[in-house]
């Protein structure tokens, strides 16, 4: 057959992929001359078919090999002059990498995480722009509360679909409501966050961290309370020489309202929580706000405050950030200066465990 030799020479002589396959179509494809043959098989006598038929698949199957083997060896080649191209300089110094470091209020939130996730608090969350509802009255602000003036919010120009003001959140508070409407009770979670304050001084940003805790349960009373935030302090800055003084205070969402002093020592001039209290070089520092919860916020959460009781506090992650690891500016938190980030930031290996200590420096 002579076109099979003419194929079979030209597979041989093909040195790309590209040429293989067109060889292919030529031989085997819906017009190629292999399909040509095949498609006379039909019109043949019996006995002529007998000689024709197995010459024909003899062809087909001595081109299909030949293809692919020359397809192989093309490729194998193309590997072998790729290794050989291509080289890795071993003794080339290290690219550089990317720079960056973990922001002192990420880690101290994932510390928080950490430690209230031991005690079985979840992690919830909820939107930044918010409606004055979820942001004040199921907290007891209504319209005339004094307490919504004090917030200094940012409002937006336009309603909702509902007619509700809307807003940037001004407390996580709103992620609490949301969660014991959509999950009901009991709730043992934490809100950490950012909120929104129309102020601007050495000790306040416009945006800053918030978290905040809720307990709904049954019996829930002041000594869960208390035992919680004693735990969560230590836990926290790391010392079992933490003492608390609780103050009578008031917010509208709790009654009673609790204000939290930690005692701190003077060392070197400098505050340090732990010990202090009221004893000559201490004194104390408020680091939190807490309280029962208000039986009209329990029923705004859609709970019976008969059957229902809770304990809710809240404070500033950036101010614990500020208290853990010595910063004294507020406003540096939020400048993006690389070389505050390159000090104060963390390596993103340094994961918070409780089992490795949640505040270890790199
Ligand atoms: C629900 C019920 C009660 C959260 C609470 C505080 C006290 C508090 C602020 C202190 C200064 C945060 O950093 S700060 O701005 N917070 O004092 N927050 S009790 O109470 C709640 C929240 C949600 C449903």
């Amino acid at each position: 057959m002579e076109q099979l030799d003419q194929t079979l020479a030209a597979i041989a002589a093909a040195d790309t992929p590209e040429a293989v396959e067109a060889i292919r179509v030529a031989a085997l494809g819906k017009q190629g001359w292999v399909s040509a043959l095949l498609k006379t098989l039909g019109q043949m006598s019996p006995e002529e078919r007998q000689v024709q038929g197995p010459a024909i698949h003899a062809a087909r199957e001595g081109v299909t090999a030949a293809l692919a083997d020359r397809k192989a060896a093309l490729e194998s080649a193309a590997l072998e002059a790729r290794l050989v191209a291509e080289t890795v300089d071993l003794s080339l110094p290290a690219p550089e990498v990317p720079r960056g470091s973990i922001h002192p209020v990420s880690q101290v939130m994932e510390e928080l995480a950490e430690i209230f996730a031991d005690l079985g608090f979840a992690v919830a969350s909820g939107p930044e722009i918010e409606d004055d509802w979820h942001n004040f009255t199921a907290l007891n602000m209504p319209e005339t509360h004094p307490a919504r003036a004090m917030h200094d919010t940012f409002y937006f120009p336009d309603t909702d679909a509902k007619g509700r003001s809307m807003l940037l959140r001004t407390h996580t508070s709103p992620v609490q409501i949301r969660s014991m409407i959509a999950q009901g009770a009991p709730i043992r979670i934490i809100a950490p966050g950012r909120v929104y304050r129309s102020d601007s001084d050495a000790t306040h940003t416009p945006m800053f961290h918030q978290i905040e805790g809720l307990v709904i349960d049954k019996g829930i009373h002041l000594g869960h309370l208390k035992w919680t935030l004693e735990t969560f302090l230590k836990a926290f800055f790391e010392r079992d020489d933490i003492v608390l003084r609780l103050r009578p205070s008031y917010f509208p969402f709790t009654e009673p309202s609790v204000e939290v002093d930690v005692g701190y020592t003077v060392i070197n001039g400098k505050r340090v929580v732990g010990g202090g209290g009221d004893v000559e070089n201490g004194g104390w520092m408020e680091v939190l706000g807490s309280g029962m919860v208000n039986r009209k916020v329990i029923e705004f959460g859609g709970l019976d405050p008969d059957e229902w009781q809770g304990f809710a506090f809240g404070t500033g992650v950036d101010r614990l950030a500020m208290l853990k690891y010595g910063m004294d500016d507020l406003r540096a938190f939020f400048d993006g200066d690389a070389r505050w980030l390159s000090h104060y930031g963390f390596g993103a290996l340094d994961v918070p465990t409780l089992s490795g200590g949640v505040g270890v420096r790199p």
